[in-house]
């Protein structure tokens, strides 16, 4: 191990921490940090600069280091650094409410809950649509139907409705879950923006009803573009037939924008605004603080609300929703929020967005039909690129390509068999270069 990757730290003093998500003994024989911070880029432990293709993990869209939000947070800290959620409140926390629906909601979801993370906002929304269907007199509308390849995070709501068999295999179920096919069609390779082909296989969601019967299912949980399992965006008209179905029969329907929401697919703040579709729930996070403190948030209709806060005629003085976290709406990740809502509005950072999303496509289909590829798609900031896989032990070849490309100072994320890409939205046309030059090189470096 050389020192410089280990940023000066001793192989004993690397094994305390028990990693997430990471081969923990890989890592620790083969250290990888990054040190700092700024912009588009990030610094590794050697003082290499990286352009980073993945905003951190989806959530830094503003870029890395903004002093608006290191602002924002030192004030808050010194002026209340933390306040009891559980009947008190604090005035940032119902300002920034305010500033999401009027900022970032679709119309129709006018209320927000907070939450600490992703992970946390998909097991609130379940809660809530169960509940919501029990205030109802339905009580028996309980299980969900999601989606294979899907990523609704790593608590049991997240766990039970992960299409990504890996994350559940592990721990078995906790709530009662179908699940629909994924949208990703050969006969879509290469599609630019939203594929054509598809819209039908929502229409599976009228077997599993018929299976099921609707008077079990609380709702559907999609990713309006899956993002974890390697981005698969939906076929046009897809979400939209969803959507009568699940008005048809009465069911629920959740979008997880933990990754798509705030300005990530360009010119709109979420993916429900920019194709049209409303849904009844929409979980966020990552973006929500440009990552730089955890929080996530869950935005709902106000009849859903309504029916949790005026189920009965006199007001109780009990909890409508016996649910919440010591942490929810944290006024330093209130105030973090906020900033970031300030920077996406002063910079115009969603148009930017929409903006580069014409020069990103160009720069990621020049990849179309080259070596070993197999498909290349590509949706306002997100890009992915499929490889035929080797067939032999190993790394796949996504994986050693991005090894190759952090070497040449770029981090793209591999996923399975594909390398994907969401750049922070800050992203000119000289990143973009250098991107897929490096990119380019590297597809061809590797057999
Ligand atoms: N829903 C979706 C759609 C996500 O993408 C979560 C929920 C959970 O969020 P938290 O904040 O609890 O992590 C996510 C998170 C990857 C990767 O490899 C993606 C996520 C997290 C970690 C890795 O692409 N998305």
């Amino acid at each position: 191990m050389s020192n410089n990757q280990a940023a000066g730290l001793s192989p004993e003093e690397l094994q305390a921490w028990w990693m997430p998500f990471t081969a923990n003994a890989a890592f620790k024989s083969n250290p990888r940090m990054y040190t700092g911070a700024e912009g588009m880029y990030l610094t590794m432990a050697d003082g290499r600069k990286i352009i980073d293709t993945n905003a951190g993990l989806w959530c830094c869209n503003a870029g890395h280091g903004r002093k608006e939000i290191a602002d924002a947070v030192s004030k808050q800290l010194l002026e209340m650094d933390y306040a009891n959620p559980f009947s008190y409140g604090h005035p940032l926390a119902f300002q920034l409410a305010n500033r999401l629906v009027e900022q970032i909601a679709p119309e129709g979801l006018n209320r927000v809950f907070f939450t600490n993370s992703g992970s946390e906002a998909v097991d609130t929304a379940t809660k809530i649509a169960r509940q919501y269907w029990r205030l109802k007199g339905e009580a028996s509308k309980t299980c969900f139907i999601a989606r294979v390849k899907a990523y609704h995070g790593v608590n049991w709501a997240g766990v039970s409705l992960s299409g990504l068999t890996p994350n559940r295999k592990a721990f078995g179920p906790a709530l009662e879950a179908d699940f629909l096919r994924h949208t990703l069609l050969p006969e879509n390779a290469y599609s630019r923006g939203l594929p054509d082909n598809g819209a039908d296989l929502a229409d599976e969601l009228n077997d599993m009803i018929g299976m099921r019967d609707a008077s079990n299912i609380a709702a559907v949980i999609v990713e309006p573009m899956s993002g974890a399992g390697g981005i698969i965006l939906p076929p046009k008209g897809y979400l939209q037939r969803l959507r009568e179905i699940c008005d048809q029969h009465n069911i629920l329907l959740i979008f997880d924008e933990v990754i798509s929401a705030y300005g990530r697919v360009g010119d709109t703040a979420t993916m429900a605004e920019k194709i049209g579709v409303t849904p009844d729930l929409m979980t966020t996070a990552k973006g929500l603080t440009n990552g730089a403190i955890p929080m996530g948030a869950v935005y709902l209709k106000q009849e859903i609300y309504d029916t949790f806060v005026n189920s009965s005629d006199t007001p109780s003085i009990a909890p409508e929703f016996m649910h919440g976290y010591t942490y929810s709406a944290h006024p330093v990740a209130c105030a973090a929020a906020m900033a970031t809502m300030n920077i996406y509005r002063d910079d115009q950072l969603f148009a930017h967005a929409g903006k580069m999303a014409t020069p990103w496509e160009e720069a990621i289909h020049t990849l179309d039909h080259g070596k070993n590829i197999n498909d290349v798609r590509n949706y306002g900031l997100l890009g992915a690129i499929d490889f035929q896989p080797h067939g032999k032990a190993g790394p796949s070849r996504a994986a050693q390509i991005a090894n190759i490309c952090l070497e040449n100072g770029v981090t793209v994320r591999p996923a399975g068999e594909s390398l994907v890409m969401s750049p922070p939205l800050i992203i000119e046309q000289e990143h973009i270069d250098t991107i897929f030059n490096v990119l380019t090189d590297a597809i061809n470096t590797v057999d």
